[in-house]
Order: C-alpha cells, then structure tokens, then sequence
C-alpha cells in the first residue's frame, strides 16, 4: 500500500460499534465494489467500498465481510473472505492479501478465501433470522445503476425470499458521521498533502499559466506524498469559470487582474480532505476583489463557530445564508428593501450564493450523515461559502474542514494561509 499501515484497533472498533446496531439474531454481509470495465479490456481506476473499508481496512477486491455476533459458533461471528490468488494473478497483477496479513490488516482472525463464501454464507443464513443488507444511499445521490451491492442484494432476496430484511446505510450513516482520532490522523495526513499541493500552487500561478498547469502541478504533490490522487476531480477555474460550481475541465489560460478559485484536495487511504482557495493571478486582489474576498472570510469564520454538538447541520446552512445576505447588502449586490420583500421559499442571496455552506466528510468527499440531525464530537465538515458575480466575471469561494468537539470547534486547515494579504505575501517572496 501507498499508505502507511493502519491499527487494526480502529477497524475492529468500528466492527463493535456497528454490531452493538444489529437486532437480535442478525447476520450483515457487506461486499467489495466490482471492477468497472472502461472499454477494451481497461479498467477504470479500482476504489475500495468505503463502508467495507471503513469495517476491514482490506483494500482489495472480490472481498466479503460477513458480521453474524449471535452466530451459533463463535468463530462465525466476524469472517472475512479475500480472493484466492494463484500464479497467474502474482504474474499479472501482483501480491495480493495472504491469509496472514488480512488478519493484520482487518483484526478478524477467520479468513477465508472468497471461493468458499457461497456455501458458508448459505449454511449461517439458516440461522439468522435478519439480514442486513448494504446499498449506496445518500440523499443527494442518484442510484448506482448495477452496482455490486445491488446485484449482491438481488441475488440474496432471489435465493433466501423468506428472511426478514434490514438496511444497513441508515447504521452506517449514523456511525461515520462521528470520526475515532485513528480516522482524524488520517483526515489530518490527507490535509497535509493538500497544504502541500496548494503551497506549491502559489508559486506556480501567474498572468499566461493554463489551468490544467495548475492541475498537473497539485496531483505531482499528492501522490509524491504518498496520496491516493485526486479526493474530487479539482475544480481549477479562472475568472468567469468560477462561477460554474462543478467547472472541472480546466483548460482555460489565467489572466492578469482575474482571480483563480482552486477547490481541490488530496486522498490518503481512502480519506478526502475538501479545501477550497481563491486567488489573484498577478498576486495582488483588486480593491474589489478583497472586498468580496473578506466578505465571504467573514461568513466562513462566523459558521465555523456555529459548529457545534447538538447543533444541526442543515440549520448551519440556514444562518449561513443569513449572513451572507447581510453581507451581500454591504456589496451593494442585494438592496435592503427587495430582501425585505422577497420570498422566504427563494431568497435573494441565492443570485450570487446558490450552493450550501457544509456536508460531512470523511471516507466520502461528499461523507455519510444526516443533516437534520444534531451533530456529535468527531463529526467533521466543510465551511464554504463563496459569492459568484457573473456580471463582474468572479468567483470567490475559502474552505476548510472543521473537526466538532465537545469543546470548541477545531479548523484542521488553520495552518493553510486564508488571509488575503498572506497570500499575497506568498505569491510576491
Ligand atoms: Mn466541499
């Protein structure tokens, strides 16, 4: 792996927490995702099921997790099946997990190859009286088409019709929600690859450099730090382009007096950090430009305190639309008066402020949660507001990912320069 080893503990604890969820009498069954044939006989790039990785550490495909915690024998409660490997394998695509280092890895001491999880998944399931079932569900998701889960889950209902059913996403997206310190030192080796990228960017960025320069420069620091890749597909977008939220083709050549919006980050073991920076192309903001840059500094800075247990996440969004309109009336974009007459269904600051403030993060950029649920310690989300001016031709949006504690909220980007003038300063030495 890329990565560092990672303790087993974490994995093993996430296992207890999920397992203490289940009713009585249940066996869960979760699956890697399949390879995707891309055309020919290419692949596109293999990730890891986030919710299996999140239970085993196994970072590997055709991998089985079966938890069954009143399972008639004990060695049943917990197994792991790994694909078998063979010569053709080590010849073509290399070591795979051995026995041995998917105990380590995993901390589940029975594994087993995956040619035998059909026959011992069938005999567990005559002693289980619920299942539970894993499919990606995400409330701005749009389905997964065939994906593993889903065809696994269909064959399940085909040859067990009269087993009783659970979901496990509703479990899931309450316990990823609350990150370990095993998952915040990730998070924080993912930060630290992105601090990096975007120092480099500083250097880089001036009048005539192309977007996709800026791109090639920022994946070259992530992997070279022992990262993944991209966390997201980077948004690199100059001038006018920042105001396309999911701008990714990056092929635009940067202009002097234009502003550069960079939402990019770095992956490490499977954890996104989501940072977002925004700055001018000849190294110094115009008067206006500062003014909007600091208005939009001030809402982030406002909502990152607002982060907090107990506090509800799509209520942050709420307030943070507030402050923005406030502040959006000091820009003279919005008028007083039309905000007091407008409808509460649409607000006005919607014009230059379309998107939300935050979402959690974590394994996924765009993490497992429920935004209308009170936040716990451990959560960590993004604070992003941004003011999109397509008249003026500008984009600004500043993010950073805040770690809730039970104490006050902790900004895990506060070592990245934010301040418009520390950036400028950065740009000029
Ligand atoms: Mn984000």
């Amino acid at each position: 792996m890329r990565y560092d080893t990672i303790n087993a503990d974490l994995f093993k604890l996430n296992r207890k927490n999920f397992a203490k969820q289940m009713k009585k009498n249940s066996l869960a069954v979760f699956v890697s995702n399949d390879i995707i044939t891309r055309s020919a006989d290419s692949a596109y790039k293999w990730r890891q099921n986030p919710d299996l990785f999140y239970l085993t550490g196994i970072d590997q495909e055709e991998t089985f997790l079966i938890l069954f915690p009143d399972a008639p024998e004990a060695k049943y409660q917990e197994v792991l099946f790994t694909r078998k490997t063979n010569d053709y394998l080590m010849w073509w695509e290399g070591k795979k997990h051995s026995t041995e280092s998917a105990q380590r890895t995993s901390g589940i001491d029975n594994v087993i190859w995956n040619d035998q999880f059909d026959a011992i998944f069938s005999m567990l399931m005559h002693y289980a009286e619920n299942v539970y079932l894993n499919t990606n569900e995400h409330d701005r998701g749009v389905g997964m088409g065939e994906a593993s889960e889903v065809k696994f889950a269909r064959k399940v209902l085909n040859d067990f019709p009269l087993h009783k059913y659970e979901r496990s996403a509703p479990i899931m997206h309450h316990l990823r929600v609350s990150k370990s310190n095993y998952e915040v030192a990730l998070l924080n080796r993912a930060i630290d690859i992105t601090k990096k990228g975007f120092m480099r960017t500083l250097k880089t960025i001036k009048p005539g450099v192309w977007e996709y320069e800026i791109e090639a420069a920022l994946i070259h620091e992530y992997i070279a730090n022992r990262g993944t890749g991209h966390a997201y597909e980077p948004i690199i977008a100059t001038g006018e382009n920042a105001c396309v939220l999911h701008y990714i083709s990056n092929d635009a050549q940067c202009k002097a007096g234009d502003l550069l919006l960079m939402d990019t980050a770095g992956e490490y073991a499977n954890y996104n950090a989501d940072l977002t920076r925004t700055v001018p192309v000849s190294g110094k903001y115009t008067k206006r430009q500062k003014a909007v840059y600091n208005a939009v500094l001030r809402v982030h800075r406002a909502v990152k305190e607002m982060m907090k247990p107990g506090v509800v996440l799509n209520d942050i969004n709420i307030e943070a639309g507030k402050l923005m309109e406030e502040e959006l009336i000091k820009l003279r974009l919005l008028k007083t008066a039309e905000v007091r007459k407008q409808n509460p269904a649409s607000p006005l600051y919607k014009k230059y402020f379309p998107h939300g403030t935050c979402h959690f993060l974590g394994l996924d950029v765009h993490d497992l949660g429920n935004r209308f649920e009170k936040l716990r310690a451990g959560a960590v989300l993004t604070c992003e507001p941004g003011i999109y001016i397509r008249e003026e031709k500008m984009g600004i949006r500043i993010e950073n990912n805040i770690l809730v504690t039970s104490g006050k909220p902790v900004d895990l980007m506060a070592n990245i320069p934010i301040e418009a003038e520390e950036i400028e300063e950065l740009m000029n030495t």
